[in-house]
């Protein structure tokens, strides 16, 4: 069980620190030599997935160079589709690749049920990962959004667009709300498990939310964020259990989302023109910087970085994390900069 004095957990819960707790998305991945050591061992991804002490090793990689105030699982949103049976494959350096996609109506009836006990590997992984984390370090367990999950398993790889997936839409409505309801359910199985297993905190990754109009966004994505958010909240293994969302780029307002009662909202690195007045003492905040500063030099990271830290300075509940995920081409050494800066000031 986790002690209580994390600071991670002090923010979730909106407290107001001098110092913010530190954690960054995608922390563990390629832009670590560590991990592309252990990485170059697998040829598909989900394969050292797979390996529940791999996991742990990685997911330990950037707590241990940088003293991070959080680990995150290490593993991928992509394992639920995997497990239902759509063949999830990732090759080195190319994004996910669907063996068997979603491409018709009947294709979602005929879809394999969720069964959690086929991603024993991924608890096995929170288990190992729990026991060697110090006490007091949270942490987080994570699923993609509904709807993240959906445009991935229909477009059947990654896209700038995901035409195919919101043709899909308009063809088949009554079929994708089959589907994202088949995928609500998955996800509070699988996070539940996840918690069971010894995730402290979770992270809903809504990673394409904005591929969605306004008026789609409420109807494909927060319907069913809502709905998954209510199901754990309304569980008691997984009620008192703090959920960040993360939402990229959304077309709607802060308070819409916020209906979705999330403890916690990850702003995406382009969301600047928040009123913060209206989430204060509602909802901690987490992000957001943008990642790309991490490639300038240390003068411009320390600029964007007090303006980032002056914004939130006494918000009750701010988490420092980036806008969005660590990206291959960031240098470590950067990361490590900016950790040490937040802490120095
Ligand atoms: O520390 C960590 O965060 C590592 C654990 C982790 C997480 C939380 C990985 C490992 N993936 C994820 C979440 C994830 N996976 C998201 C949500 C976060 C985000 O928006 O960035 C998404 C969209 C995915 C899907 C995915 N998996 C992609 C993106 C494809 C696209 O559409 O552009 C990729 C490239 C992966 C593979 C992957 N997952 C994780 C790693 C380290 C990698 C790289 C694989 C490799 O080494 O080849």
């Amino acid at each position: 069980m986790i002690e209580r004095e994390s600071i991670f957990l002090k923010a979730l819960n909106k407290e107001t620190l001098p110092i913010p707790p530190i954690w960054y998305m995608r922390q563990a991945g390629r832009y670590m030599p560590e991990y592309r050591a252990v990485r170059k061992k697998f040829k598909n991804f989900l394969d050292m997935c797979k390996e529940p002490d791999v996991c742990c090793e990685l997911a330990l990689q950037p707590i241990n160079a940088f003293e991070l105030d959080s680990a995150i699982l290490f593993s991928d949103i992509l394992t639920i589709p995997d497990a239902m049976g759509l063949d999830v494959k990732f090759l080195e350096g190319e994004g996910p690749v669907f063996g068997n996609p979603i491409k018709t109506a009947k294709d979602v009836l005929n879809i394999k049920p969720f069964d959690s006990d086929s991603l024993s590997y991924v608890y096995k992984a929170v288990g190992n990962i729990r026991s060697a984390l110090p006490k007091h370090i949270p942490l987080i367990g994570f699923c993609g959004s509904p709807w993240t999950l959906a445009a991935y398993s229909i477009e059947g790889k990654s896209s700038k667009d995901f035409l195919f997936t919101r043709n899909f839409l308009k063809e088949n409505d009554d079929e994708a709300h089959i589907f994202l309801n088949k995928l609500t359910d998955a996800c509070f199985e699988y996070l539940k498990r996840q918690i069971e297993a010894g995730a402290d905190v979770i992270q809903i990754f809504d990673s394409w939310a904005n591929l969605l109009t306004e008026d789609d966004y409420k109807v494909y994505s927060l319907k069913y964020i809502t709905t998954l958010i209510g199901l754990l909240k309304n569980d008691a293994v997984t009620k008192n259990i703090p959920i960040i969302l993360f939402s990229r780029e959304p077309k709607v307002q802060l308070k819409t989302i916020m209906t979705s009662q999330s403890d916690c909202l990850s702003l995406y690195w382009s969301m600047n023109d928040i009123d913060l007045n209206e989430v204060k003492n509602k909802v901690a905040i987490q992000g957001n910087l943008n990642p790309e500063i991490l490639l300038e030099s240390n003068e411009v990271i320390k600029q964007e970085t007090l303006k980032i830290l002056q914004k939130f300075k006494n918000y009750p509940g701010y988490i420092f994390n980036l806008g969005h995920g660590i990206t291959p081409n960031i240098n470590p050494d950067k990361v490590k900069f900016l950790t040490d800066l937040i802490r120095s000031i």
